[in-house]
């Protein structure tokens, strides 16, 4: 059989389930999925040389990491020619570019200092998201940033996001599509706290502080991510769930922000994310496979991540939830690594568009949970493969061939540097 004719029977099947193939890909490819530019450094950026902190961490080695711009650019133009879809590019204020060694501190950002890399997303057609670097720096003090008891610890900190909102009101007007710009610090403590009630109101503070820097809501918007806890930051985490989805639903134009690798092992993010769209018009996402904890391994096309697409797309949420994936994998190659949570997260998007929807909610509407459940078993032994297979020679790139040419590069490119 041919791939056409492999195609052709798959449709004809999903379209006797009621569903429209055609109508399903046509809808993922005008969806934007943010693709995070830290996957090819494993966070480190161009702004320093020191470790990764925050809370945060890499393992592995693998050979072949990107330690300059052009190096990280030209590994990233690999995954978008081998990932289907529509991107943004989603940076941390980390990767600035300073030209000629002429270095500026996170407070001292500027547009210019991102220059290079609006230039790189205008020429490939992307959008760009943003986040404030609030880990990796000297500036923090006893694992605080913006809740630090110290003034001018505080200060440093929140005129980093305002720059960084300035930043991201500049990557909106050049692209002509808006900026997602993210809030996110791992102030906590490793042992238990005396006071856990003044870090959070200084937290408070300090965000309305970055969120007061003049900005167009239909250009800039800011969100902040919560999190549970993290490495050496075990007893008390500054904006824990409750902080940022209260400071989000009291702070007009703040989008909540969920991370799938920052809740308790048995809670999922896919159930929260119709309990947050019965509030908020829109939402964010940092998609990510927590394996234990928050290992940030690559996302697969597994059981949590079908679920979270499946939710969006069934809450005809598609245009109001802001995806952005967040993994860093240190020890397979990085481009794959890149490139297999991309893919798995549009397969999940394509999986979910291939669902009879409408119909399994008759079902439940009317008490048939008898049916509901033979049904919904039944969908995933569609040829899904077929389709998806499908999707990726609509989009230039093939499901066969990508790691093969991962394989050139890593021999071409990767083994080269040092
Ligand atoms: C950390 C958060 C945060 C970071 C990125 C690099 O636990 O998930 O989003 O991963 O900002
Ligand atoms: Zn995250």
């Amino acid at each position: 059989m041919t791939a056409d004719e492999r195609y052709a029977a798959a449709r004809e099947q999903y379209r006797e389930t009621g569903v429209d193939t055609d109508r399903a890909m046509a809808r993922l490819r005008e969806v934007p999925v943010s693709l995070h530019c830290w996957q090819g450094d494993e966070v480190t950026g161009f702004d320093h040389d020191g470790p990764l902190t925050g809370g945060i961490q890499t393992t592995g080695n693998y050979p072949g990491k990107a330690r300059t711009p052009e190096e990280l650019m030209a590994d990233l133009d690999e995954v978008l020619k081998l990932t289907p879809g529509r991107k943004k590019l989603n940076l941390h204020a980390s990767y600035a570019i300073f030209e000629d060694g002429r270095f500026a501190d996170r407070d001292r950002l500027e547009p210019k200092h991102f220059e290079k890399w609006v230039e790189y997303a205008k020429e490939r057609g992307l959008g760009l998201d943003f986040n404030p670097t609030f880990f990796s720096h000297e500036r923090i003090r006893d694992g605080l940033t913006l809740s630090s008891p110290d003034e001018t610890v505080r200060r440093f900190w929140i005129d980093h996001g305002k720059a960084c909102i300035r930043i991201s009101e500049y990557f909106a007007r050049e692209t002509g599509v808006p900026c997602v710009m993210n809030i996110w610090t791992g102030d906590g403590s490793k042992d238990i706290p005396a006071d856990r009630l003044g870090p959070r109101e200084r937290y408070r503070a300090a965000i309305e502080e970055i969120l007061a820097e003049p900005h167009d809501p239909g250009l800039v918007k800011p969100c902040v991510e919560s999190k549970v806890f993290g490495i050496g930051v075990e007893s008390y985490t500054v904006g824990s769930g409750e902080f940022a989805l209260s400071f989000a639903a009291t702070h007009e134009g703040c989008l909540p922000l969920m991370d799938n690798g920052h809740y308790h092992p048995t809670e999922v993010v896919s159930d929260k994310i119709p309990a947050l769209l019965a509030f908020f018009p829109e939402i964010a996402l940092h998609i990510t496979r927590p394996v234990r904890w928050d290992s940030d391994h690559v996302v697969l096309f597994d059981d949590e991540t079908r679920e979270m697409a499946k939710e969006i797309v069934r809450s005809d949420a598609l245009g109001r939830v802001h995806m952005a994936l967040d993994y860093f994998d240190a020890g397979i190659n990085r481009i794959s690594a890149w490139t297999v949570g991309f893919r798995s997260w549009q397969k999940a998007l394509l999986f979910a568009l291939c669902t009879p929807h409408e119909e399994l909610k008759r079902l439940q509407d009317a008490g048939n949970w008898t049916e509901l459940m033979v049904r919904q078993e039944a969908v995933k032994m569609l040829p899904f493969g077929d389709v998806w297979s499908e999707y990726c020679r609509s989009c230039g790139t093939s499901e066969e061939g990508w790691f093969a040419q991962v394989k050139r590069y890593e021999a071409d490119v990767l083994a080269k540097r040092g």
